[in-house]
């Protein structure tokens, strides 16, 4: 048996956890949580990586100190997409946000020099507007730098000294190669980035190197070695869904809903590309074949709305009354690119409402509800669209992360899809970046299936069942 420390950066907090792996072990401890919260400049929406490293060391250091003896390793996840660039080791700027609206300036760029069919035919990667690869192209530090990561990396290069390429993550930039996982360096010729930016490719699992000395007197070790895991947050989270048949698709529900199933190679059909699904990498060569559904961002970027404007209940009171709700209220199209940046969530429904002629939600409750409802419908809508473009049949849907916590979500989601939801591991991130940790140290053998037995037998997922006469969605 071993004791790990995960660092798991989300969009809107992050935390650290201590993780005990054996054979038939899996145990975590919660041994941080901290906010984090954007920081707005003159030049856009920037993640505060000062903070998020701070707060990720005190993590560390809460970690070891509760370990019972030395931990194995350490390692970090995080969001997608998003980078710092470097020139001769020094960071060049603060990582931009991908919800910073300038950050699509380089889409038409990139479209102009290698058509989106031809890219995807390449990278596999749904179009999201502000993939690496389009906010390179219009970033002008780009010609100042020498290398690339994306912030996981960029987070495990502060503590280490060692700054490579992890491969899931990798694989959200647009500039990997869908079939070979190498880069690709013709790609990155014709879109004139600098080769250079591109290094190291690794995978989860590799070990990088020990923290740097006074990282480590700063935690309070003699020595601690950090790891690559699935460093991004949804590879790591699908480690830790308890997926044993083909029939199972899953939701990775936070921030975002990440809607799909696991397959062993990617589908590059025009059918795939035009339903926006994205063929990103998962751990041992698996493809996560998925959509991003925009997710519960919808929800708290609401209620923060309402907190700014003075106060409302919790969000427990909000989803009992939203349960309550008896009368119609509008299902949006929750994937409309309006709901994309911060701002007045409650606005924008009502003028997608106003646009398609419908009534807006009328209070609170009916907000809140029209939003669970119109994210069930599009995750409903995901699923059948993943089976139909796989070729698969599914007959299960597993919820795992945040949202599986809200059962109002998971009995609507159940409900549109028609089949059964399995809601749980909530902390199936934090899991799967501990059990990658815990196979590199030998604490527990074998494939991903073994990995996820383990899951299964440490965590009983809750299990909703779809109601009579409720409304099934189609593809
Ligand atoms: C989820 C996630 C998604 C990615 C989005 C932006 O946290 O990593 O997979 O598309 O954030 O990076």
């Amino acid at each position: 048996m071993v004791h790990v420390a995960a660092v798991d950066l989300g969009a809107s907090s992050g935390r650290v956890v201590l993780g005990e792996v054996g054979p038939d072990r899996l145990r975590l401890q919660q041994v941080a949580r901290f906010p984090n919260d954007p920081v707005r400049t003159d030049d856009g929406l920037h993640w505060d990586l000062e903070a998020l490293y701070a707060a990720a060391l005190d993590g560390l250091r809460a970690a070891a100190a509760a370990s019972p003896g030395p931990l194995a390793s350490a390692a970090v996840d995080s969001w997608a997409v998003d980078y710092g660039l470097l020139r001769h080791g020094e960071l060049l700027g603060q990582p931009f946000h991908y919800r910073d609206e300038a950050r699509a300036a380089g889409v038409e760029v990139v479209h102009a020099t290698v058509p989106h069919a031809e890219l995807y035919g390449r990278n596999g990667l749904q179009f999201l507007p502000f993939n690496t690869v389009y906010q390179l192209a219009a970033d002008p530090l780009v010609e100042k730098a020498d290398q690339m990561l994306l912030v996981p990396d960029l987070v495990a290069w502060r503590l280490t000294g060692v700054g490579v390429n992890e491969r899931t993550n990798a694989s959200t930039t647009g500039l990997l190669d869908v079939r070979t996982r190498q880069w690709d360096r013709d790609l990155i010729d014709r879109l004139g980035l600098p080769q250079e930016l591109f290094g190291e490719l690794v995978d989860a699992g590799a070990t990088l190197g020990p923290v740097r000395p006074e990282i480590a007197s700063r935690l309070g070790v003699s020595r601690l070695v950090v790891n690559a895991v699935a460093t991004h947050d949804t590879a790591s989270a699908v480690v830790g869904v308890p997926l044993f048949s083909d029939r199972a698709a899953y939701i990775s529900c936070g921030t975002w809903g990440l809607v799909g199933v696991e397959l062993d190679g990617p589908v590059l059909t025009d059918a795939a590309r035009e339903a926006n699904f994205t063929n990103e990498g998962g751990v041992d060569g698996r493809v996560r074949f998925l959509t991003n559904v925009m997710g519960l961002w919808l929800l708290s970027e609401t209620i923060r709305g309402w907190e700014r404007a003075g106060g409302t209940p919790s969000l427990e009171a909000l989803l009992a009354e939203a349960a309550d709700v008896t009368g119609p209220v509008p299902v949006f199209d929750v994937q409309d690119p309006r709901f994309l940046p911060p701002g007045d969530m409650p606005a924008r429904i009502a003028a997608w409402c106003a646009e398609h002629d419908v009534l807006p939600p009328a209070d609170r409750a009916a907000t809140v509800r029209s939003i669970l409802e119109s994210l069930a419908a599009a995750f409903a809508t995901s699923v059948a669209r993943a089976a139909e473009l796989s070729g698969r049949s599914v007959d299960v849907v597993h919820v795992v992360g945040g949202g599986a916590l809200n059962a109002l979500l998971c009995q609507l989601t159940a409900d549109r899809c028609g089949l059964p939801v399995l809601a749980g591991p909530v902390e199936a991130t934090a899991l799967g970046n501990v059990l990658v940790q815990g196979r590199s140290a030998g604490a527990v053998t074998g494939d991903l299936e073994a990995l996820r037995r383990l899951v299964a037998t440490t965590h009983q997922p809750r299990r909703f069942t779809p109601r009579p006469g409720s409304a099934r969605v189609s593809p």
